[in-house]
């Protein structure tokens, strides 16, 4: 195995949220990830650095040990699965609900539920979970649009503020789980490369720490 700790970073919100831990961490990119079109940086820390993905393809990258390590949000971690990584820290970020959601007012009629989401793997357990029989549809943005258009009876999304739903006539129903961004680790790595992995877990820790 390399020398080098390859940390795999979410693309999009998580990586806003994920830039100013990094910095308080004291682990900073060689350049502005921002302005660049590469996908693999250096950091100041000789040993560390960074890739920039798709955040559903963190898991992937972590598991199969192309990464050591990745900051992942959990609903994405849930959906994917646990095979293979260790999620040793919540950072704390990016935090939100995984809910169903139908159109305000409305009760779901279908005997068979048809239920529009990204997150197939995580609706159908949880509608099974509760003895409900689903159809779960996959899609790949705009759940809210499901309903409207009587493709679903409901969904199963992200909610933050509930502004979204709203804007769409409808409203959030069960908390399927509590959401936030997670350090998850490769197994193998943690025990090959746990001198370099140890004292990068502490910083991070720490940087939780001091903003809690
Ligand atoms: O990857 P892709 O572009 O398909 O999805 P995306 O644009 O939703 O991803 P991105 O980069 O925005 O970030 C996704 C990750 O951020 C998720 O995996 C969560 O872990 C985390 N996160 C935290 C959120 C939100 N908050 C959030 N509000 N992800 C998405 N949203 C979206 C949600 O999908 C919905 O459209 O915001 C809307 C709901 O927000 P409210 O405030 O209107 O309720
Ligand atoms: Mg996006």
């Amino acid at each position: 195995m390399s020398k080098q700790l390859i940390l795999a970073l979410s693309k999009g919100r998580i990586l806003d949220e994920t830039l100013p831990l990094l910095a308080d961490a004291g682990i900073t990119p060689a350049e502005d990830l921002g302005k660049s079109r590469k996908l693999l940086f250096d950091t100041n820390l000789a040993d560390v650095k960074l890739v920039v993905i798709r955040a559903t393809d963190v898991p992937t990258y972590v598991q199969l040990g192309a990464a050591d390590l990745g900051i992942a949000g959990k609903d994405v971690l849930l959906e994917h699965g646990a095979e293979g990584l260790y999620e040793p820290l919540d950072l704390d970020i990016a935090r939100c609900k995984l809910m169903t959601a139908g159109v305000t007012g409305e009760q779901p009629a279908h005997a068979r539920r048809r239920v529009a989401t990204k997150f197939v793997n995580i609706a159908r357990r949880y509608y099974a979970e509760q003895g409900i029989q689903a159809e779960v549809i996959k899609l790949y943005g705009a759940m809210e649009l499901a309903p409207l258009m009587n493709l679903a009876d409901e969904i199963v999304d992200i909610v933050d503020t509930g502004n979204t739903l709203r804007a769409n006539g409808m409203e959030p129903r069960e908390l399927i789980a509590h959401i936030s961004t997670r350090l998850v680790v490769n197994k193998a790595a943690m025990t090959m490369k746990h001198e370099r992995i140890k004292p990068l877990l502490a910083r991070l820790e720490s940087a939780v720490k001091k903003r809690q």
